[in-house]
């Protein structure tokens, strides 16, 4: 019989996206929380699964793979199940396209804006909160642009493209920017959203990881925290709920 696959995570767009997929494609699965706030990322035995020490971590007993970083996780899954990932080209290299997109822009830079806009107090770091916003209206532009003449990112069916975006275009509001100004974002992200399997993963999500996150990160001391976010001096988080909601 089949093992069930092991997802170590918390509640972050990075980890959602992998719950997505698993659930698109109706596997058995696992979610083990990492208290990221509590450093558990560092232990000896988590750093044996991801030497960088970030979720998520995907582990596979019958095919005995772990795999570290979403977009490859993502990629493994859909070759494993044959799903979300078209087998011929252009189709597949477009798909790959905007998966690399979402990982090596969305991500790292809309993750700054977090930091600088939500985690700090608007106001704190004014040149480096600019610059990461101005970073994260170009994306949300793109991508507006992008979903403005298609159903689905990659311009054929819904993809692994679609499932990591999506968690990320969801902090536009949130940071700030106005959503009518977005019209074909927010379809798309909406379409997203009232995917059956969307909706099974959140409520996955939501059991496994957020209830215990939030009280991880209530009980994290100030050190805890400024380790989590690599800060060299203590500048208390304004308002981290917001992030850790998405
Ligand atoms: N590029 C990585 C980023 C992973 C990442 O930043 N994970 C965060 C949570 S979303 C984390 O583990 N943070 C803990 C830390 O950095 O110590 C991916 O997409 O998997």
């Amino acid at each position: 019989m089949a093992q069930p696959l092991i997802l170590h995570g918390m509640n972050s767009p990075n980890v959602t996206k992998v719950v997505l997929m698993l659930e698109e494609c109706g596997l058995e699965y696992e979610l083990r929380h990492v208290a990221v706030f509590k450093q558990e990322q560092f232990n000896p035995e988590f750093l044996k699964l991801n030497p960088l020490g970030k979720v998520p971590v995907l582990q596979d007993p019958d095919h005995g793979v772990t795999i570290a970083e979403s977009g490859a996780i993502l990629h493994y899954l859909a070759e494993r199940e044959g799903k979300f990932l078209p087998a011929a080209q252009p189709a597949r290299a477009e798909v790959m396209q905007w998966l690399f997109m979402q990982m090596a822009n969305f991500g790292p830079l809309l993750g700054q804006l977090n930091h600088f806009r939500l985690v700090l107090a608007s106001g704190t770091e004014p040149y480096a909160e600019a610059r990461y916003a101005a970073a994260a209206e170009k994306l949300y532009r793109l991508l507006d642009e992008r979903m403005s003449d298609r159903e689905w990112i990659a311009g054929g069916d819904y993809s692994i493209a679609d499932m990591a975006m999506q968690p990320w275009a969801n902090y536009l509001e949130p940071h700030g920017f106005d959503s009518a100004l977005y019209p074909a974002l927010v379809r798309w992200r909406a379409a997203v959203a009232s995917r059956p399997a969307v909706q099974r993963a959140l409520a996955r999500s939501h059991e496994g990881f957020t209830a215990i996150a939030e009280a991880t990160r209530k009980a994290a001391s100030g050190e805890d925290l400024d380790k989590f976010f690599g800060r060299t001096d203590a500048v208390p988080p304004a308002d981290f709920s917001a992030v850790v909601k998405m």
